[in-house]
């Protein structure tokens, strides 16, 4: 018999054939998590724990397959019965635990880290709703919550339980393990999730994610990144950092001591790295066990943890830079508050500076800064955004611990984002090159083919067959077809000013007037988005809005539809990416310059043959570098000039508003044509907004932007020199790949073993 025919023998008593596609799901899944199962958890001595408030994992039928080796074989023998991948994974719920590209950073890294052979696990929360699911109603986004844990969900339930201490109550943990296989390796890591069981999704109100932010025991894990807008939404939060570090903290002291620690060598047994700040409270718990638990003297405490903790900045924006009031962890966790203060003022006896300060004049404490100085290691996570961290937004710490400062340009797991989003693309890769790529993640001998008439040929084919799969999944999900001989225009990631979606919808404001005006493009442009908007973000879902209605306009007018349309898809997601990427042939990476601290769907979009529209911004810089002038369409004020026009507070959206070529645009947001069609209020404090304020100036790149992008589309129309550049770009990519990045964090800060007989 064959492996999955073994399979649904065993689970229906069938044959292949006669099983439907949410039974082969199970069937798989099965044979998945026995094969799994068989494989010895990575031991050597160092480990790494790598915690996140997100992994955003994505489906993990087909990679864990590819991962074990097993996805030719398996799709066979479906063949063989009539049956077909896609459908079959359709029955996956696609994990909903994480939101943008810190979460999918992370699921990339766990992918690469198993892929070496290096020990380490990610450490995070089993939020039962997720982010939220997103549904669009009147060109609203809705929020509701997204039900992502179901019989068959990849969870298996461990029996590891931990208590976890607040000021009024105790809770008790259980833990649930997910797998994380590595490509072709015969041992595998974990992603570790804790829970609580008294968690209840009955206390959400009818159909939307608000729920009595109070009732902690109930509501802990139901959501990641509950609405902090109010108190009781800040405490929530807090309650679910500490329950995600302790229970962690008290994981890595117990595997220690079970491999034979006597913890003062803690360090010899475990590194942790912690990814942006959400997980910062490990640093004054992880003391506070060692010393008050287990007995060891504080200094000595303080000493370790430093040793073994490093933690990664994302951003420079100041309203995601963490700041807890000292008061509301003295209300939840007094000890942590206490050995905070101990350790803000052992920092002070060191540095009068007060930016350095843990604890601030408002008596707020500032976790970058906590980790800066209790841990060894802060890295940015491309070039640039680390050169603005030492040089403006941590300069003082730069100066007071230059030895700490490294970059890791971030990357992206080539066996998700190249051999399971676009199996035609890898399978000819194969053909060109040979199969070595699929370890190496070299792509250089591509560069090579450039020229090639054929070469490129092929290329625009499978380019062609990946916008059909794309125009099928749009039809699934929103009943919305495109025109598969179009134009594939994306910008995909979490909806905020900065990465500036509403300039975007500007230029298609003059578009729409151009074709209005006569100017017919030479063939159908399509120009999709993808993204959520945090529900508290006000300005972001107006933008959404906007979009929203751009698109029910365009479509709806018989002049402008047949070359022009706008998508917005719903709930955006790992599932929708594997569709929008393979698809695309202009990536749109167009952030405010120095506010975007690397961006990886920049780097996703390269090596599927896209080609970057984009400011010279976090890791767009090292595409350019790579690519060169000639290979990417490169726009806007460069970081230095933005960073001065924030020091001198010199921006007026108001002198660029005025300019005649801006005006009509912006003014188009409160139309009648759109005001017909949306929210009056939404439109009018969108527009007020870009006028009056406009904080991460979209207008002062528009007349480029919009220059660049007609350059675009009309260089697309000399398919030869396109299909060259395009060829370049994939041949580059290589640098990407986030084995070569956890090559380098292993290599700077984790010094992690590989484990050389699971190869
Ligand atoms: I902080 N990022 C994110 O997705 N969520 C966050 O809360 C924070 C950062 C992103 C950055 O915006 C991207 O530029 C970056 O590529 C990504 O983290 C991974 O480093």
């Amino acid at each position: 018999m064959t492996l999955v025919s073994k399979y649904s023998q065993a689970l229906y008593q069938k044959p292949i054939a006669d099983c439907n596609d949410s039974e082969l799901y199970q069937v798989l899944l099965a044979l998945v998590k026995d094969k799994a199962q068989d494989l010895p958890t990575n031991n050597q001595k160092k480990k790494l724990y790598y915690f996140s408030a997100e992994f955003l994992i994505g489906k993990l039928l087909s990679n864990n397959l590819l991962n074990l080796g097993l996805y030719d074989q398996v799709s066979q023998e479906l063949q063989a019965a009539g049956k077909n991948m896609m459908d079959i994974e359709d029955a996956e719920q696609e994990p909903s635990l994480g939101n943008g590209g810190l979460g999918r950073l992370a699921a990339c890294f766990l992918d690469s880290i198993a892929s070496l052979g290096l020990n380490g696990d990610g450490l995070g929360l089993n939020y039962h709703f997720g982010l939220f699911k997103q549904v669009f109603e009147a060109n609203e986004q809705k929020s509701i919550p997204d039900e992502w844990i179901t019989d068959s969900s990849w969870l298996v339930k461990s029996h590891h339980h931990y208590t976890v201490s607040y000021r009024d109550f105790d809770l008790e943990s259980s833990l649930y393990d997910i797998d994380v296989l590595g490509y072709e390796r015969n041992t595998r890591n974990r992603l570790r999730l804790f829970d609580i069981d008294s968690v209840n999704p009955k206390i959400i109100h009818d159909d939307s994610i608000d729920f009595d932010k109070t009732n902690i025991k109930e509501n802990l894990t139901l959501f990641l990144y509950p609405d902090d807008s109010d108190h009781a939404g800040e405490l929530l939060r807090v309650y679910q950092q500490y329950f995600m570090v302790s229970n962690g903290a008290q994981l890595i002291i117990d595997e220690a001591l079970a491999k034979g620690s006597n913890l003062h060598d803690l360090a010899d047994y475990a590194v942790i790295q912690i990814n942006d700040t959400h997980p910062a409270l490990v640093i004054p718990e992880m003391i506070r066990l060692l010393n008050q638990v287990h007995g060891l003297p504080v200094e000595e405490a303080v000493d370790i943890v430093k040793s073994m903790t490093a933690y990664t900045n994302h951003t420079i924006l100041a309203e995601a830079l963490e700041k807890w009031p000292l008061a509301d962890l003295e209300a939840i966790v007094p000890e942590i508050a206490d050995i905070i203060k101990y350790l803000d003022a052992r920092m002070k006896e060191n540095f009068i500076n007060p930016e350095l300060a843990i604890i601030d004049d408002l008596n707020r404490v500032h976790m970058a800064r906590l980790s800066i100085h209790y841990g060894y290691s802060i890295n940015g996570v491309a070039a640039l955004h680390t050169d603005i961290l030492k040089e403006s937004e941590l300069k003082d710490f730069y100066q007071a611990y230059p030895e700490k400062f490294n970059n890791k340009t971030n990357g992206i797991t080539f066996r998700r984002w190249l051999m399971d989003a676009n199996p035609d693309l890898a399978a000819y890769l194969d053909q060109l090159l040979g199969d070595q790529w699929r370890h190496s993640h070299d792509l250089s001998g591509l560069a090579a083919y450039q020229a090639d008439a054929d070469v490129q040929a092929k290329l625009d084919a499978i380019k062609v067959g990946n916008k059909a799969k794309l125009n099928h999944f749009l039809q699934g999900r929103m009943d919305v077809s495109i025109k598969d001989d179009s134009i594939i225009d994306v910008q995909i990631k979490r909806i905020h000013e900065y990465k500036r979606q509403q300039m975007l919808a500007l230029y298609i404001i003059h578009k729409y007037f151009d074709i209005k005006a006569g100017n017919k493009p030479a063939r159908p442009i399509t120009i999709l988005f993808g993204g959520k908007a945090a529900n508290a973000y006000t300005i972001a879902r107006d933008i959404i809005h906007l979009i929203l209605c751009l698109s029910e306009l365009i479509a709806k007018d018989p002049e402008v539809a047949p070359y022009l349309q706008v998508v917005m898809v719903e709930n955006y997601n790992v599932t929708a990416a594997h569709y929008l990427i393979p698809a695309a042939d202009i990536s749109e990476q167009i952030s405010l310059a120095s506010k975007e601290a690397s961006g990886t769907g920049n780097m996703k979009f390269m090596v599927n043959g896209a080609l970057t529209v984009a400011t010279m911004d976090g890791a767009n810089v090292e595409i350019h570098d790579l690519v060169g002038d000639d290979n990417i369409f490169i726009f806007g004020k460069d970081s230095q000039t933005i960073v001065d026009l924030y020091a001198n507070n010199a921006y007026r959206a108001s002198d660029y508003y005025e300019k005649e070529s801006i005006k009509p645009l912006v003014d188009f947001i409160v139309s009648p044509d759109l005001l017909a069609l949306g929210n009056e209020e939404r439109l009018n404090r969108l527009h007020q907004d870009i006028i009056n304020k406009d904080y991460f100036m979209a207008l002062i790149d528009l007349e480029e932007f919009i220059e660049t992008k007609e350059k675009v589309y009309q260089a697309y129309e000399d398919r030869s020199t396109w299909m060259a550049k395009v060829i370049k770009n994939i041949a580059q990519a290589g640098y990407f790949s986030s084995d070569r990045t956890i090559r380098d964090y292993n290599q700077d800060i984790w010094h992690l073993e590989e484990n050389k007989s699971a190869n």
